[in-house]
């Protein structure tokens, strides 16, 4: 087999960046994207200057405020970096139909065969950083290696405007030097598992066979194995279309009191608004599924004039709950999903994410 070339392109402190290209009073500054402070509001991401500070996506804005108290706090606008998302995808668009996005801002390009038979994916990459840059004004890193798992990482090496190669030669090399919190697909729990292992590296980690990966790690067990040997035969899948997003609870004992319900509800639209949020998906059906506790099962569907707010779910939910025929039943599980996405442009028939 040929190798691959993929390149895995990664905007720099992406929406810090947008607010600062359209508001040129906050070039150079500080600045937050993300809830206020007196909101109890976290930090989406900080521009370059704020990370000086030591602030970091994710981290409550009141701790951003006291390690910067000159920090600028922004409201996010999703719409706009929706829509700036969408133009970074035109530019690989010019380049390959094979990209997968992994969020607003990142994704996979597999450019072994270019639209335009350039044939160097360094060149590919650095022709979409220029584009990205005199186009949209903005940044990005890319990492361009044989496969997945070694383009994501090496992204992320020279942040920000970076461009990393790994060549098929430097791989084995490179991911036996890489610390094991830095895998992309070992979080926090396995790293901690793997330093109890006395695993800190990719070398260290080479040195367990598969069927002890297998014991200490369950079936992910396997692809340890082989990325840690430079081994990642997962295809770019481009457009993998989002269809659903569901969320259910089996419960401990049956249920009978409607307020029990209720508050089982609110547990769920909690849980499925988080992850629409992480996709920035948004659905105008919504579906309950109600199961009695003889093992029957129905559902009950609602669909909006527009995509529902993510803050409606818990109300519409509750609302079909009522049309729901209980008769004094034992209720075992309830499931909430959100479904028909609303689709980006008409020639564009994807949930766009890019
Ligand atoms: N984001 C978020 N909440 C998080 C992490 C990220 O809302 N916990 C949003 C804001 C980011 C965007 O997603 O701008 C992209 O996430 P990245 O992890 O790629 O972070 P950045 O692009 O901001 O910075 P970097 O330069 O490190 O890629
Ligand atoms: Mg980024």
């Amino acid at each position: 087999m040929p190798f691959r070339k993929i390149i895995h392109v990664d905007m720099d402190a992406f929406y810090a960046s947008i607010e600062q290209r359209d508001n040129p009073a906050y070039k150079g500054l500080p600045i937050a994207v993300g809830g206020l402070p007196h909101q109890r509001g976290v930090v989406a991401t900080a521009s370059y200057e704020a990370r000086a500070f030591g602030i970091h996506s994710a981290m409550p804005s009141r701790k951003a405020q006291e390690l910067c108290p000159h920090i600028v706090f922004v409201k996010p606008r999703f719409e706009v970096y929706k829509s700036v998302s969408s133009n970074i995808r035109s530019i690989f668009k010019r380049y390959t139909d094979l990209i997968e996005p992994l969020s607003l801002d990142e994704a996979y390009l597999d450019v072994t065969n270019d639209k335009y038979g350039i044939g160097s994916a360094i060149e590919i990459a650095q022709q979409i950083k220029h584009a990205i840059k005199t186009e949209l004004l903005l940044t990005a890193s890319a990492g361009v290696s044989t496969n997945k798992f070694v383009a994501k990482i090496a992204s992320d090496i020279n942040k920000p405007d970076g461009l990393t190669f790994i060549g098929p030669s430097k791989i084995e090399v490179f991911i036996e030097k890489l610390p094991i919190e830095k895998f992309h697909g070992i979080g926090k729990v396995t790293a901690k598992k793997m330093n109890n292992l006395q695993i800190y590296t990719g070398a260290d980690l080479k040195q367990l066979d598969k069927p002890d990966l297998i014991r200490h790690f369950g079936k992910i067990g396997k692809f340890y194995y082989d990325i840690v040997r430079g081994i990642d035969d997962r295809p770019v899948q481009p457009f993998r279309e989002l269809k659903s997003i569901g969320v259910e609870d089996t419960f401990g004992k049956d249920l009978f009191e409607y307020q029990d319900l209720c508050t089982e509800i609110k547990i769920l639209a909690e849980k499925v608004c988080k992850r629409l949020d992480a996709k920035q998906a948004q659905g105008f059906t919504l579906t309950l599924k109600v199961k009695f506790s003889d093992f029957k099962q129905i559902t009950r569907n609602y669909t909006h004039h527009i995509p529902i707010p993510i803050n409606e779910i818990e109300y519409f939910a509750l609302d079909l709950l009522k049309r729901v025929p209980i008769d004094g039943k034992g209720i075992r599980l309830l499931g909430i999903t959100i479904s028909n996405f609303r689709l980006n442009t008409p020639s564009d028939n994807q949930l766009s994410l890019f």
